[in-house]
């Protein structure tokens, strides 16, 4: 085997991957547990789909599950997800089931890869596009090795019709937005309410109804849906991200006109 082939089908194999992610559907921002399951939800549907992840491994916080104990939780909505993903799970308590984090970040980004969509590591998410009536229309992209050696180098753009904030936590995408001159996304105040106390009951149950567009073209999923509209933590239980990613992908594919 000539080195030069390996490196010559590395390269080419990826650009031609990044060069059909340059206009998609929808394109994902973090490939944490929502992220992954809208991606796969959507591919399945035949939609196209990219994800772009800051890290080198995919699935956020789930592969640490609580504390580096690498297990989660999910309850009986849950763990029907799970199932549907072939992620083994057992009842630990009546309605609670315990499954292994690994099994379930790397059998659900396979299956999300296996079922079409794009995913991206190292790549960052800096900016959003928007164009017409201010609808987000693409993301601005950078290696993240750039932002991590402060290197000022020039991003890169890609086109969507539906973007997807799965960011977690830090709710990334929707604080680009609030940056904007006269920007506001569709909460109380029109700015990110900022994540409630930890709170694994509500959280769980309000992550649903938050999953929802919050700017024109942006959807957000996981716990950046509850980080924008205020609603708790709940910790390392993980049916509101697996859910809320499947509802995400259900909202972007109703934007597209194909509820
Ligand atoms: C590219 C980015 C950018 C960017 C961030 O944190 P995640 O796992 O997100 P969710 O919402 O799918 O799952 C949340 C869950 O893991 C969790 O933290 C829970 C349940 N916490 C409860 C509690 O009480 O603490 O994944 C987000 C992903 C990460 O991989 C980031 O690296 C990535 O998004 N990301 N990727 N560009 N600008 N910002």
């Amino acid at each position: 085997m000539d080195e030069v082939v390996i490196s010559r089908a590395i390269v080419e194999s990826y650009l031609k991957d990044f060069m059909e992610a340059m206009e998609v559907d929808v394109a994902i921002v973090g490939a944490g547990p929502s992220g992954l399951v809208a991606a796969y939800s959507l591919a399945r549907e035949g939609v196209k789909v990219a994800v772009f992840e800051r890290h080198l491994r995919v699935g956020g916080g789930m592969p640490g599950g609580g504390m580096m104990f690498n297990r989660i939780v999910v309850q009986e909505e849950g763990k029907r997800i799970l199932d549907e993903f072939d992620v083994s799970a057992s009842e630990y308590a009546p309605g609670d089931y315990i499954a292994d984090s690994l099994e379930a970040t790397s059998t659900i980004c396979a299956k999300a890869i296996k079922a079409g969509a794009r995913v991206f590591n190292l790549i960052s998410v800096e900016d959003v596009m928007t164009r017409g009536d201010n609808r987000v229309s693409g993301l601005v992209l950078n290696w993240s090795a750039t932002s991590w050696s402060r290197l000022h180098v020039d991003p890169l753009t890609v086109k969507c019709r539906v973007a997807v904030d799965a960011t977690g936590h830090d709710a990334e995408v929707c604080r680009m937005v609030v940056k904007k001159a006269g920007a506001k996304l569709r909460t109380k105040t029109g700015d990110v309410a900022g994540e409630g106390f930890m709170w694994a009951e509500r959280g769980e149950s309000e992550i649903l109804d938050n999953t929802r567009e919050v700017y024109p073209g942006l959807v957000v999923t996981g716990m950046t849906a509850n980080a924008v509209f205020g609603s708790p933590r709940m910790g390392a239980i993980f049916g509101g991200m697996l859910l809320s990613g499947k509802k995400a992908a259900q909202v972007a594919r109703g934007l597209l006109g194909q509820s």
